[in-house]
């Protein structure tokens, strides 16, 4: 009996394999990570997980060794340790596809892991790595189909052929993908390069009100970096401010055109505006405070002289969003505005570079389109707008409701500060109270009165006694009404109810 001899050709062809697996996943992962404008590749992942944990020496040695090329040189490091690992899990792979799979299982893992713990990360930086796993995890699947029917077997010309073509087309594709990578890479960073080389007014000042501001309680502005962000586009809409223009049309006596340009020559206004989603749960995070800067949509809409019998805009975005919005929203007092700034910086990609629409008192979906490239006044028995059909109400002003922030889980005994935020942006909040299981109501200390159009800040000096305890909130607006107490859902047209927390003290 002859024992079939090990081979040599088809232990290079499983390396091969596996390496492939691992560059078509990287690749995957560079596409991910430009869609959706993170810089976690994998690599990076990885790289900057390292470089948190390299002792001081070896950080010193590699910057002796490469000087300013240690990045580079990390990233190559990381690569060739990441194909010579993969190239083992290839081999491994075509006894039993799982051990090949758990090593990619492995190295996607410590990628994710590093980028999901990340500051500077953000919420997708996660991602990259996870679709190079699965990416590299099925490539790897069809080279173990492949070899297994190369490798035990007399190898006839057939098998051969077919890891040649598989072969060939990963490689063809890996490279298409990574090619896609580098397009969609580059026109991300030509606009951020363009956001970051504009010069806009700057506000007046961007210092908060006076007031109260407890300790560990929501800051009044909310840092860009942290402000919610809510939209349909799977990947940031990319304009360039130089290609962006805005046309005001439909039910006007003059069509307007503005370029970017225009838009900065016209008389620019600074102003807080608590902007809140619809979907935002009584208790949720889905809110937030920002100085917008741009101009005011009431003059614009004045230039171009609405119909008597118009009663709403459709706004458009470049991705096809759609809200609409009452005329009477836009021409009232409380300046609605074109904003191209947030807190003092050119609007970030995310939030709808690089100009949106921001109206006080009106949730997100029926008013603060983002990267917005059209106008169209009309009626609203004309058109639908994105969420209508969908489920949510054609209006949408905001509801007074009120949050807790701290202390949300535990406190210990003694005088404990009980801090949140309370809102009903083009209305005012006139009063904020607390009440503790379920006692008699005490009021709260607001702070200074911004304006109508944010959230007001509010804190209460809790004494607070061992045990379990729970803790609620009301707000009553500029006329004295209270928030609604019956718990709703936010569908169809926002949440309803007291925000409440147990708190344990001990
Ligand atoms: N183009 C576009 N604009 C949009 C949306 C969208 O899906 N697409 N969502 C809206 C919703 S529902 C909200 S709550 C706000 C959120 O704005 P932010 O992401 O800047 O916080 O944007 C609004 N503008
Ligand atoms: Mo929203």
């Amino acid at each position: 009996m002859n024992q079939p001899q090990p081979r040599r050709l088809p232990l290079i062809r499983a390396a091969i394999g596996g390496i492939l697996a691992a560059l078509a996943g990287l690749a995957a992962g560079s596409v991910a990570a430009a869609v959706l404008g993170t810089s976690q590749t994998p690599v990076v992942a990885i790289g900057s997980a390292f470089i948190d944990r390299v002792p001081p020496w070896l950080k010193d040695l590699a910057i002796s060794l490469f000087g300013t090329h240690d990045k580079t040189a990390l990233k190559t490091g990381i690569l060739v340790v990441l194909l010579a690992l993969a190239a083992v899990g290839g081999i491994l792979a075509v006894r039993r596809y799982w051990a090949g799979a758990l090593v990619v299982i492995v190295l996607a893992g410590v990628a994710v892991i590093a980028a999901a713990t990340r500051p500077d990360a953000g919420q997708t930086g996660f991602v990259p790595s996870f679709v190079a796993g699965i990416v590299a995890l099925l490539v790897l699947r069809l080279f173990s189909n492949r070899l297994a029917d190369l490798g035990g077997a007399e190898e006839d010309g057939v098998s051969r052929r077919g890891f040649l073509q598989l072969t060939a087309g990963v490689a063809l594709g890996t490279v298409a993908v990574g090619a896609l990578g580098r397009v969609v890479g580059g026109r991300r960073s030509a606009v951020t390069d363009a956001r970051a080389a504009l010069a806009l007014p700057k506000p007046p000042t961007l210092a908060p009100p006076a007031g109260v501001q407890a300790a560990g309680a929501t800051p009044w502005a909310t840092p860009n970096d942290d402000f919610y962000r809510i939209d349909t586009a799977l990947s940031v809409p990319l304009i360039q401010p130089k290609d962006w223009k805005l046309r005001i049309h439909g039910m006007v006596e003059r069509e307007i055109e503005l370029t970017f340009d225009d838009l900065l020559k016209r008389r620019v206004i600074h102003k807080w505006v608590t902007l809140t989603c619809v979907s935002n749960e009584v208790g949720g995070d889905l809110i937030g405070n920002a100085l917008w800067s741009g101009v005011l949509l009431k003059d614009l809409l004045a230039e171009a002289g609405p119909s008597k019998d118009a009663d709403a805009i459709q706004s458009t975005s470049k991705d096809g969003f759609t809200a609409g919005t009452p005329l009477s929203t836009l021409l009232d007092d409380r300046e609605s505005m074109l904003a191209f700034a947030m807190n003092g910086q050119p609007l970030p990609l995310e939030h709808g570079f690089p100009v949106r629409i921001v109206v006080p008192g009106l949730y997100g979906y029926v008013s603060a389109t983002k990267w917005l490239v059209d106008i169209e006044v009309t009626r609203f028995d004309q058109f639908e707008a994105y969420w209508t059909p969908r489920g949510w109400d054609e209006l949408g002003p905001i509801k007074l409701s009120s949050r807790i922030d701290v202390p949300r889980s535990k406190a210990s005994g003694g005088q404990v500060t009980v801090a949140g935020v309370a809102w009903d942006q083009y209305v005012g909040v006139s009063k904020v109270e607390v009440r503790v299981d379920g006692g008699p109501w005490q009021q709260a200390t607001l702070a200074t009165d911004a304006s109508i159009d944010t959230w007001r800040q509010w804190h209460w000096s809790w004494d607070a006694q061992r045990g379990n305890h729970v803790l609620q909130v009301r707000a009553f607006d500029a006329k004295g009404n209270p928030q609604i107490e019956a718990q709703a859902p936010p569908a169809p047209n926002g949440s309803t109810g007291l925000h409440t927390v147990n708190i344990k003290v001990d």
